[in-house]
């Protein structure tokens, strides 16, 4: 079966997930498109869709019968209504993260998912679909011995002016909160930020680098370095220390040249390479649980669960040293 896909929102992740349904994976097809600007859906249908109807609003394109599944991919804050409108019409829904911008959100998405009874939404947390991620999550599972420590590094060349402090937790670090609890099987338990001597690009409204500290149920900590204007490329690393030994997340493939005296590798510098691989098959996923009605992979429960996680990071920002417990309701039975 063809699942019949509805995109709302049409800006850079939303053009580029049309693309992938398709130019590059099998399964699905576009079939509708909205946007609050009626020329970026316009322009994308030129572009990518030419047979998609556009819709003026994301709840007319929720409702359309020949639409069967959703991919949510404007701003977030927009995320929770649209969210909500799918599992009320019963239709699979990705959505691009953040699940919502609040906790409380995110928790209204989960109640509904649950009081729907099958799970319909999966979050855009791609790293999980990462081969890198998911070798490294293979030799933690096997091989170091119990994690004892994280080290891990999110770094941004360059970010736009509007890029706020806040930002680095909802935006940036988001997806080391989702991915890390995934490696190590774990939840965590608080949260604490310190800022480094500020870098010359920072401002009055960012202030870059930041460490964030996170400890896990389990014991582990954890420090992220995130740094949005290191000028130099995109760069994720990520270490596991164990109690025998420890393993990084490998590199991306680079040609490594000989070339005026020097010995170098190029580094990406754009998030969009650096996870190209793992887009595709987040969608794969999708639409493959799609097919049978349903959703896999990142739930609205991981959504929510980072969201609390942001939230508490957020207040460890404003009271930089402060220790901020972190603490999470039940996990309902159906994201068991
Ligand atoms: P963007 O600004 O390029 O696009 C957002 C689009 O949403 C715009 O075209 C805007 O007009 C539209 N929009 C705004 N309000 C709307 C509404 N009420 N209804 C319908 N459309 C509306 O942003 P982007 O970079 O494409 O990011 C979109 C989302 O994807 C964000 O939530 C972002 O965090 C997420 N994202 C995820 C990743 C990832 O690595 N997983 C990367 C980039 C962005
Ligand atoms: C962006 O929105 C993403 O999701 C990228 O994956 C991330 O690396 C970047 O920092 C965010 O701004």
């Amino acid at each position: 079966m063809t699942v019949r896909v509805g995109v709302i929102g049409t800006g850079m992740i939303g053009r580029d997930h049309t693309r992938r349904l398709q130019q590059v994976l099998a399964g699905a097809h576009v079939v509708a498109l909205a946007d609050y600007s009626f020329d970026a859906a316009r322009a994308a249908q030129a572009d990518l869709a030419p047979e998609a109807t556009v819709y003026a609003t994301g709840e007319e394109l929720i409702a359309a019968a020949d639409v069967d599944a959703i991919l949510v991919t404007s701003t977030g804050s927009t995320h929770e209504a649209y969210v909500l409108a799918a599992i009320a019409a019963g239709k699979p829904c990705f959505c691009e993260k953040p699940l919502a911008t609040t906790a409380e959100g995110a928790k209204r998405i989960v109640d509904a998912e649950v009081a729907h009874g099958t799970r319909l939404v999966q979050v855009g947390f791609m790293r999980r679909y990462d081969a890198g991620y998911r070798m490294l999550k293979e030799v933690v599972d096997t091989q170091i011995g119990t994690p004892l420590m994280v080290h891990a590094a999110h770094r941004n060349p360059s970010v736009p002016e509007a890029y706020l402090t806040p930002m680095a937790i909802h935006d940036t670090l988001i997806h080391e909160i989702d991915v890390l609890r995934w490696l190590l099987d774990d939840d965590y338990v608080s949260a604490q930020v310190v800022f480094p001597r500020a870098s010359s690009k920072a401002h009055a409204k960012l202030r870059d680098p930041q460490v964030v500290l996170l400890e896990t149920a389990k014991g582990v900590r954890i420090d992220v370095e995130v740094f949005v204007n290191c000028t130099y490329g995109y760069d994720i690393q990520c270490q596991v220390v164990g109690e025998e030994g420890l393993a990084n997340l490998p590199e991306p493939m680079a040609i490594t040249k000989r070339l005026g005296a020097e010995l170098k590798n190029d580094i990406l510098t754009d998030w969009k390479d650096r996870f190209v691989a793992s887009y595709d098959v987040e969608l794969k996923d999708f639409i493959a649980a799609a097919q049978a009605g349903t959703a896999s992979g990142p739930s609205a429960w991981d959504g929510y669960v980072a969201a609390i996680t942001s939230d508490a990071c957020v207040t460890a920002q404003d009271n930089e040293g402060t220790i901020i417990p972190i603490t999470l309701p039940t996990r309902p039975a159906l994201y068991n």
